[in-house]
């Protein structure tokens, strides 16, 4: 495998599969038991606020019963050791890759560990429940704080730089995404319009953009990931 000096890496739901994080859109998943109306929109927040914090309040709970599978630490390898950049773009709001090693690390859809004060838009660490009732550290008023998401019909965060890294890079690797979700859907086809980048998929299957892949790998992620590290660091 050739050598590369600036690998972007896109991961979604699927690379935190392997450690009991449920997905979106697998069997069971999330939005089996959510509409996505009712759960991930401003509308909903705005609708019915204690609804979506108990779903956030839920996984964010989760967090502390999971760890980091080996698709993640060997990501957090290849960062390491690779004599290059490697940069997370991650549509996951978990702290899987922190834990597994990676710095690197863009979170394009927010981070369940954190909420934001809609007065004063501070962000504050939270990893406990977040309800109407939680007042604001910063401007100290009451039912202002929300999760730090992006719901369906928000901007996802840090776009320009995420444009900038995917023009730039020389390997894409998107990483357990059903590639159903824009913008990060879209990212392939920006960065085979951008140059010469390789592009693999690596999921359980083919997802809704596998066919812009240069190549594809699938299976599961904590068995593939490892393998993959080990050919680009060798
Ligand atoms: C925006 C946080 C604009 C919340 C999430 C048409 C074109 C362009 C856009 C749109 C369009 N129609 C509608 C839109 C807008 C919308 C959108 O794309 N809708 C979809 C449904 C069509 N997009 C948005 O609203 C985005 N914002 O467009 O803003 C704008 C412009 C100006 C001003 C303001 C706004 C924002 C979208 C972000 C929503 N938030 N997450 C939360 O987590 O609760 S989305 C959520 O679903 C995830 O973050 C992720 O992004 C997305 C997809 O989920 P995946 O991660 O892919 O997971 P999924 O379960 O789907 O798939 C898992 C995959 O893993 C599967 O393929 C499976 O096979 C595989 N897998 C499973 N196990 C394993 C595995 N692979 C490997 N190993 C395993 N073990």
């Amino acid at each position: 495998m050739a050598s590369y000096k600036n690998i972007v890496v896109l991961t979604g739901a699927g690379v935190s599969a392997e450690s009991g994080v449920a997905t979106f859109r697998d069997n069971g998943g999330l939005w089996e038991q959510h509409r996505i109306e009712d759960v991930a929109t401003p509308e909903a927040f705005r609708r019915d606020p204690d609804m979506v914090q108990n779903f956030y309040n839920t996984r964010r709970a989760q967090l502390k019963n999971v760890e980091p599978n080996a698709a993640h630490t060997a990501l957090g390898t290849l960062e390491t050791k690779l004599d290059g950049q490697v940069t997370i773009v991650t549509q996951n709001v978990d702290n899987l890759h922190e834990r597994g090693g990676s710095t690197n690390i863009i979170h394009m859809h927010g981070e369940l560990g954190k909420v934001r004060c809609v007065c004063c838009r501070r962000v504050f660490l939270w990893p406990d429940d977040c309800d109407q009732a939680s007042q604001c550290p910063n401007c100290f008023n009451q039912s202002a704080l929300r999760p730090h998401i992006v719901w369906f019909g928000e901007m996802p965060f840090e776009m320009d730089r995420i444009e900038s890294l995917l023009c730039a890079c020389d390997l894409f690797i998107s990483i357990g995404t059903s590639g159903s979700v824009y913008p990060a859907a879209g990212f392939v086809s920006l960065v085979r319009a951008a140059g010469t980048a390789h592009t693999i998929e690596v999921n359980l299957e083919p997802s809704d953009g596998a066919s812009y892949f240069a190549e594809t790998r699938h299976g599961e992620a904590g068995t593939l990931m490892p393998l993959l590290v080990e050919e680009l660091l060798a």
